[in-house]
């Protein structure tokens, strides 16, 4: 019934659901279609919203998430029911791990029969298992209530230390209706979603004594200062005070890795050596060895290295975490940054002259012992001889975005691969996980119309391969490089039955992944040298055009897990 306060005309919420995320400025969706949002993804592609529909929604979680590491807005991600959205939990939980803005929407099927566990199609309970898997979880139930409900979504997501959110959205509420203008007044535009955090003025002075007395400092940037986007002012920190500074592997290229004060090249020299270390968006998690350990000079796994640790970071309970923090500098990074360089001003004495020499020395030696392992050409091609190659490409092509997973085609490529720019090494994050190196790629793609390069291991590139279709399908410029050495870590494992089974770590030998690209119009190279590798990712560079290389790798080559062999669990029982 209309009364004479309402308009005549109606809308919906699907209608809605579309004009709040336009409202708030999110203009993509990364999903997959099916009952009940298919007419979701129609009417916003209909609205003039960009919709990339994948072939599994973890992909689709994974490019949502990446898309807000790179934007600092949430990434959205839209899945059906119970199997779609469980696809996409994996996704909103590596976001919420990494501390990446996302929004895990799904439909959901009938309240009244799934809380009565009745059968209903794709029944679960979806609010209650993504709760404990994410920052923030919430659902609507009418039609009036949707702004609110994506308004709470983006402040949860984006606000304080970021993480993905889910929002569960029944079937019944997408074909809702309710009057036009009183739908348009219930949208609520979010004003200042990530307000700054002000740093305590005597927390920053705290830090800086701690700085001032330090004899051998270093400064740790993680990802977490990348995402920031305070670049400028980080960059000034480091080149005002002096100090060498060791990138994480996502914070490489925030300053460029050819910087003389990185200290990357000597990470295990500095960390043992440091007396003390301000962490800028870093966590002293398994990444860091928790802080202490041999890594850190301490005498035994467990030993204290006598370091005094600064931390910035938005999340006041990552204190202490680990080890005692003697300065916690808890605010947003932009602004503990530029507190820090207003207490800093124009002249900080440099850290002492003895520990930056011995730094550079030993930097200098592996920078030259690299140089020389990486102008040999081994034949079969090795990881060295074909990242020698693609760390020149990223040089010419410092825009580019480099995506990369695997284990050895993981390490070997963050070690030699040089970034030069912020925000352009994505990688397997905090979790080490594998699965995300198509869904990155085509929201790298999408979301900065760079080019994008992913650097995938064999058995890692399995993990979302079929998403070369979707790369194709968007016709986007992106370059998939596998690294292939028949397997996880290597292809040379025995069945040691002698049976017909294969090891556990042992793939098809010589299998063909370019001809996976070709079958949907892509480019598909096979190159078994460095130099017919550097012409094909030449080539797609220039052309932009969907391509894989089947880099062929000695199948010898890798190590057990990459630089983690020792992560493995070793049973003193003899095998
Ligand atoms: O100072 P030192 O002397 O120590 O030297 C260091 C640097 O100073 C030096 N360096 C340099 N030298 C010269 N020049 C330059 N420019 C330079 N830069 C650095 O080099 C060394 C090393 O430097 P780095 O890397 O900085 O230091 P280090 O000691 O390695 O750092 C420690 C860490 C822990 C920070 C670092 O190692 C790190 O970031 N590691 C991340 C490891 C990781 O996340 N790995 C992925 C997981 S492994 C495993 O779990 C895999 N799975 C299981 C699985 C997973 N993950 N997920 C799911 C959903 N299911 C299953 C699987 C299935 S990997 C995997 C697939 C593997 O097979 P693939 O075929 O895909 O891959 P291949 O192995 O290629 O076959
Ligand atoms: P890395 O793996 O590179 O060491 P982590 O993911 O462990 O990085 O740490 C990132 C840290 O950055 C998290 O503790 C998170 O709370 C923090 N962080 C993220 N964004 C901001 C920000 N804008 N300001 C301050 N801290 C932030
Ligand atoms: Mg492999």
């Amino acid at each position: 019934m209309t009364t004479d306060a309402q308009s005549q005309e109606l809308t919906d919420g699907f209608q809605l659901v579309i004009d709040a995320l336009k409202l708030n400025g999110i203009n993509t969706i990364f999903g997959l279609p099916g009952i009940p949002i298919t007419d979701l993804t129609r009417r916003a592609q209909a609205e003039g919203m960009r919709v990339i529909s994948f072939r599994h929604e973890q992909n689709a979680g994974n490019a949502a998430a990446i898309a807000g590491y790179m934007t600092q807005k949430p990434g959205i991600c839209l899945t059906v029911s119970a199997p779609g959205f469980l696809n996409g939990l994996t996704a909103l939980s590596n976001a919420t791990t990494n501390c990446f803005p996302m929004i895990l929407i799904s439909g959901s099927s009938e309240r009244e029969i799934v809380d009565l566990q009745q059968g209903d199609y794709e029944e679960m309970d979806q609010l209650a298992i993504a709760k404990p898997l994410c920052k923030a979880a919430f659902r609507v139930l009418h039609a009036e209530d949707i702004g609110v409900g994506i308004a709470r979504a983006i402040r949860a997501a984006v606000s304080g230390r970021p993480g993905g959110v889910y929002l569960d959205l029944p079937a019944k509420l997408f074909a809702q209706t309710m009057d036009a203008e009183a739908g348009k007044k219930s949208l609520i535009k979010v004003v200042d979603p990530a307000p700054r955090q002000i740093p305590a003025q005597d927390a920053v002075q705290r830090a800086l004594e701690l700085l001032k007395r330090a004899t051998r400092p270093l400064i740790l940037l993680g990802k977490g200062a990348a995402y920031a986007q305070a670049d400028a002012d980080i960059r000034a920190l480091i080149e005002r005070t002096g100090i060498p500074y060791l990138p994480m592997s996502m914070a490489k290229g925030l300053l460029p890795d050819t910087h003389e004060q990185s200290a990357a090249a000597t990470r295990s020299y500095v960390l043992a050596e440091a007396d003390v270390v301000m962490l800028v968006g870093a966590r002293l998690n398994w990444l860091l060895s928790h802080g202490k350990g041999k890594t850190w000079g301490g005498k035994d796994h467990k030993d204290w290295g006598g370091q005094r640790f600064i931390q910035i970071d938005i999340s006041p309970q990552e204190m202490d975490s680990n080890v005692r923090i003697d300065a916690p500098l808890v605010g947003d990074i932009g602004s503990c940054v530029s507190a820090l360089l207003a207490g800093i001003g124009s002249n900080w004495a440099k850290p002492p002259a003895d520990w930056l020499r011995a730094v550079a020395e030993r930097k200098n030696k592996n920078l030259a012992k690299m140089a020389e392992t990486l102008a040999k050409d081994p034949t079969p091609m090795n990881f060295h001889s074909a990242l020698n190659v693609v760390r020149d490409i990223i040089k010419a092509n410092p825009d580019a975005i480099l995506v990369n997973e695997g284990a050895n085609a993981l390490d070997f490529t963050r070690s030699i691969v040089d970034m030069y720019q912020p925000r352009k090494r994505l990688d397997v994050g905090t979790w080490g996980i594998m699965g995300i190196g198509m869904g990155y790629s085509v929201a790298a793609a999408v979301v900065s119309g760079q080019p994008v390069i992913a650097i995938e291991g064999d058995s890692a590139f399995g993990f979302s391969g079929m998403e070369v279709e979707t790369i194709c399908r968007y016709n986007l410029p992106v370059c998939v490089v596998i690294f292939n050495n028949n397997g996880v870590y290597r292809g040379t494992d025995v069945n040691p039955t002698g049976g017909p089974d294969v090891a556990p770590t042992v793939f098809v030998k010589g299998a063909r992944y370019d001809k996976l690209m070709q079958a949907f119009g892509g480019v598909g190279v096979h190159a078994t040298t460095p130099a017919e590798l550097r012409r094909a990712m030449e080539e797609a560079i220039r052309s932009r055009k969907p391509t894989l290389i089947n880099a062929v790798i000695d199948e010898t080559a890798g190590t057990e897990s990459g630089r983690i062999t020792s992560l493995n669990p070793q049973s003193a029982k003899k095998k």
